[in-house]
C-alpha cells in the first residue's frame, strides 16, 4: 500500500460539509468563535464553490415567508409542512427555522444573488412560499460569504469523511481521506455539525446505461450524513420518507415554475385529462390531507401514477397551453402579444438554464419548443433528504422556547449524541427547509453547538488504537486491488474483490426490486421487504471485499458503504411501518391504506456498532400550532 500520511486536526467546532446548511453555519460559527474564541474548522469532500445540491444553481428560493411584509406567518408554514407530509413533521423544528428564514434570503440578496422583483420592488413569487431567482451562481455567492467569514486558512476542501469518532457517549472527531493525496485525516473536535447532505443512488435510478449519473438529486450527496449519524448511534426519524419528485422526463428540470408560475396543468395522453382532476375521487381516502389543499407532494405524483398503471401515459406537461393562457390577454395589440410571449420563452429556457442545464440540452437536443409542444414529465427514482419534500434525518432536539418535553434535550439541533448537531437533509422530520432554510437550520445549530462548547469545553478523547483501525479498514480497498489486481486478464472480473460500480448495481437492483422502486411501480410487502433485509446483509458481508483503484474509487467505495446503511435504514422502517401513509411515495401492498389510529407517529431507529442490531419504534407527534 502505498504510505498514506496521518493529518491531525484539532479544533473546536467542526464542520462536516461545505453545502448550504454548512455555509450558515460556518457564517454563525465565525461570529460567536471571535466573540468567545472559539477554533471552527470546515471540511468538505469537495469545492465549496460548487459542493452540494445548489452545484448548478437554482431558480427559486422555495422556503421565504415574507413575514415582515405581511404575508405569511410561522404557524401559517408548520400548518403547509403538516399537511404535505400527511401530518407527520416536528412542528418546533419547522417553526424555528420558518420565523428565522427570512433574514437568510435578505442575506443572499446583500451578497448579490438576483431576486425578481417587480416594478414596484416586490419580490415575484411563483408560489405562496417560493420566489424566483437569477440563480446560477447560487451557490458561489453564497459559499463566497461563508468563506469570507470563516476564513480560508479554517477550510479543508477534497478530504472525504467516513466515520465518527466517539468519547463514550460524546462526539470526539471525525476520520477521512483526501480524495487527492496519499493523506489521512483524522480530526479532533469538542463538537461536530453533520452537514453532508442526503443520499441519492442507493436505489437503481431511471438513468442507467449511457445516463448514469444523471438523477435530480446530486449524485455526489451519498448518504454520508445518515451513515455518520447512524454509526455515532444517534436516533434517526423518518427513515421510511423517500422523496420521489415529478419531473421532467430523463433530465430532471423542475416541475415547480411551470405548476406555480406559469399555471399549467399536466395531463395524461391516453386520456387528454389533467390527473389531478380525473382522479380527485382518490383524495378523499386521506383525509384530512387528501381533501386539504394544497394536494401532498406524494398524492399529486398518485393521481398520476394512477393513470400511467391503467397505460394511459406518458404524461404530459402542457407547456404550450400555459404559454398560450398567459399570452392571452395581450392577443389583439401584436406587438405587446410578441413582447410576452418572448418574455414566457425566456422565462421557461432560464428555469432550466439556472439549474439543470442538462433539461435545456434535452430539450434542444429533441426539438422542443416549450410555447408549441407539451414535455413529458415522470416520476423519479426515490431520494432521501430530510430538506425538500422527505423528512429522513437525525432526531434532533428542538428550541427550549417551542419544544415540548419529549422533544427537548438541552441544545437545538443536537441529535442524541452529545456534542453531534445536525443540520440540512441530514436532520429529519422539518422538510421543505430548501435551500434558504437549509443555510438558515445551520445558522441555528452552529449557535447551539457554540453554546454546548461553551458549556463543556473540554477536548473529548480520541482512542488511537482505534483511529488505527479505521486507518486500516478505510484505506484497505486499496491493498485489496494491489494484491490482487493481475490475478485475471480483466481487473474488472476478478474473483478477489468487488469493485464499487459492481456493489453499487447490486446495491441498487435489491433496493429498486424489494423495496419498492420504479420497476416495481414503487410497490412493496413484509415478504418482499424481508427477502431484502436478507439480500442486504449479504451485501454487507461483500463490502469488505471492495476493492479501488486509486483514491477516487476509493471514495467511491465510501459512498456505497454509506449508501448500505441508509438503505437498511430505510427496508426497516418501511416494514415497521404497517400502513400506505404516503402512496406515489411508496406503497405497502399488504397495507393498502392510512391508518391514522395506528400510525401518526414517528417511526425513529437507533443503530449500535458494537453489536450490529438496530432498534425500532415509534414516537409521538405532537402539534404545536392548531
Ligand atoms: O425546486 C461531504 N433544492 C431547492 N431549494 C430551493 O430553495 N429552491 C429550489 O428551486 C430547489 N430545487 C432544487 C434543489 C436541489 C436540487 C439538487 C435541484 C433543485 C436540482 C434543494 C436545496 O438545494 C437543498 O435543500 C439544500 O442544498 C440542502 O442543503 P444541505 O446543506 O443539507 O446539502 P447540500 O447543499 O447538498 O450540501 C452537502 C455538502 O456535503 C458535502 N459532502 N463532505 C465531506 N465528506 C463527505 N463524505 C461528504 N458527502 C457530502 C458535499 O460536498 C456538500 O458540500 S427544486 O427543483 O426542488
Ligand atoms: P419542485 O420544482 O417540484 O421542487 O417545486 C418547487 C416548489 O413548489 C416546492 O416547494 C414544491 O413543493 C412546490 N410545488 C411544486 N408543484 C406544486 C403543485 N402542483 N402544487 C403546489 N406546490 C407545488
Amino acid at each position: 500500500m502505498p504510505n498514506f500520511e496521518t493529518v491531525e486536526v484539532t479544533t473546536d467546532l467542526l464542520i462536516i460539509g461545505g453545502g448550504m446548511s454548512a455555509c450558515g453555519a460556518a457564517l454563525e460559527a465565525a461570529h460567536w468563535a471571535k466573540k468567545h474564541g472559539i477554533k471552527v474548522t470546515l471540511v468538505d469532500k469537495a469545492a465549496m464553490d460548487r459542493s452540494g445540491a445548489v452545484a448548478q444553481g437554482l431558480s427559486a428560493i422555495n422556503q421565504y415567508l415574507g413575514i415582515a411584509e405581511g404575508e405569511n406567518t410561522p404557524e401559517d408554514y408548520v400548518r403547509y409542512v403538516r399537511q404535505d407530509l400527511m401530518g407527520v413533521s416536528r412542528e418546533d423544528l419547522v417553526y424555528s427555522i420558518a420565523r428565522h428564514v427570512d433574514s437568510s434570503v435578505h442575506l443572499f440578496e446583500k451578497w448579490g444573488l438576483p431576486i425578481w422583483r417587480d416594478e414596484n420592488g416586490k419580490v415575484i413569487r411563483s408560489g405562496r412560499w417560493q420566489v424566483m431567482i437569477s440563480g446560477e451562481s447560487y451557490k458561489i455567492i453564497v459559499a463566497e460569504a461563508a468563506k469570507n467569514a470563516l476564513g480560508t486558512e479554517n477550510i479543508i476542501e477534497r478530504v472525504f469523511v467516513v466515520e465518527p469518532l466517539l468519547d463514550g457517549d460524546r462526539i470526539a472527531g471525525a476520520v477521512g481521506f483526501s480524495v487527492r493525496e496519499n493523506k489521512f485525516y483524522v480530526f479532533r473536535c469538542k463538537a461536530a455539525i453533520v452537514c453532508m447532505g442526503g443520499a441519492v443512488h442507493v436505489f437503481r435510478p431511471r438513468s442507467t446505461g449511457e445516463g448514469l449519473g444523471r438523477s435530480w438529486y446530486p449524485p455526489f450527496n451519498a448518504g454520508a450524513s445518515a451513515y455518520f449519524t447512524i454509526r455515532a448511534g444517534a436516533e434517526m426519524t423518518c427513515q421510511e420518507i423517500r422523496f420521489i419528485p415529478v419531473r421532467f422526463k430523463d433530465a430532471y428540470g423542475p416541475v415547480g415554475a411551470w405548476f406555480l408560475l406559469f399555471k399549467s396543468r399536466a395531463t395524461s395522453a391516453g386520456t387528454g385529462e389533467d390527473y389531478l382532476v380525473r382522479n380527485k375521487a382518490v383524495l378523499e381516502e386521506y383525509k384530512p390531507y387528501g381533501t386539504t389543499k394544497p394536494t401532498p407532494a406524494n398524492l399529486r405524483n398518485y393521481l398520476g401514477m394512477i393513470d400511467e398503471n391503467q397505460g394511459l401515459g406518458p404524461l404530459y406537461m402542457r407547456t404550450e397551453e400555459a404559454i398560450a393562457n398567459l399570452a392571452k390577454a395581450y392577443e389583439g395589440d401584436e406587438k405587446a402579444f410578441k413582447k410576452k410571449l418572448k418574455q414566457l420563452e425566456s422565462e421557461a429556457w432560464e428555469d432550466f438554464l439556472d439549474m439543470t442545464i442538462g433539461q435545456a440540452l434535452l430539450w434542444a437536443a429533441h426539438n422542443v419548443r416549450p410555447e408549441q409542444k407539451p414535455s413529458e414529465i415522470a416520476a423519479a427514482e426515490p431520494y432521501f433528504i430530510g430538506s425538500h419534500s422527505g423528512a429522513s434525518g437525525a432526531w434532533v432536539s428542538g428550541p427550549a422556547d417551542l419544544a415540548p418535553p419529549e422533544y427537548f434535550w438541552g441544545y437545538e439541533n443536537m441529535t442524541t449524541v452529545k456534542g453531534l448537531f445536525a443540520a440540512g437533509d441530514a436532520s429529519g422530520a422539518s422538510p421543505h427547509k430548501f435551500s434558504s432554510g437549509s443555510f438558515t437550520e445551520g445558522r441555528i445549530a452552529a449557535r447551539s453547538a457554540c453554546r454546548f462548547i461553551m458549556d463543556n469545553n473540554t477536548l473529548p478523547n480520541v482512542d488511537a488504537a482505534e483511529v488505527e483501525k479505521y486507518k486500516e479498514r478505510i484505506l484497505r480497498p486499496l491493498d485489496l486491488y494491489e494484491q490482487y489486481k493481475n490475478y485475471s486478464t480483466d481487473p474488472n472480473v476478478n474473483p478477489n474483490y468487488v469493485r464499487p460500480m459492481m456493489y453499487m448495481y447490486r446495491l441498487q437492483k435489491l433496493m429498486d426490486e424489494y423495496c419498492g422502486g420504479v420497476s416495481m411501480r414503487f410497490m412493496t410487502s413484509k415478504t418482499l421487504l424481508e427477502r431484502g433485509l436478507e439480500l442486504i446483509q449479504m451485501l454487507k458481508e461483500d463490502a469488505e471485499k471492495l476493492a479501488a483503484e486509486d483514491l477516487h474509487e476509493l471514495m467511491r467505495c465510501w459512498e456505497n458503504i454509506h449508501r448500505t446503511y441508509q438503505a437498511e435504514a430505510h427496508l426497516r422502517s418501511v416494514l415497521f411501518r404497517e400502513e400506505t401513509r404516503w402512496p406515489g411515495y411508496y406503497f405497502r401492498a399488504d397495507f393498502p391504506k392510512m391508518d391514522n389510529d395506528n400510525w401518526l407517529c414517528f417511526v425513529n431507529c437507533k443503530y449500535d456498532r458494537n453489536t450490529d442490531t438496530w432498534e425500532i419504534f415509534k414516537r409521538p407527534i405532537i402539534n404545536i400550532v392548531d
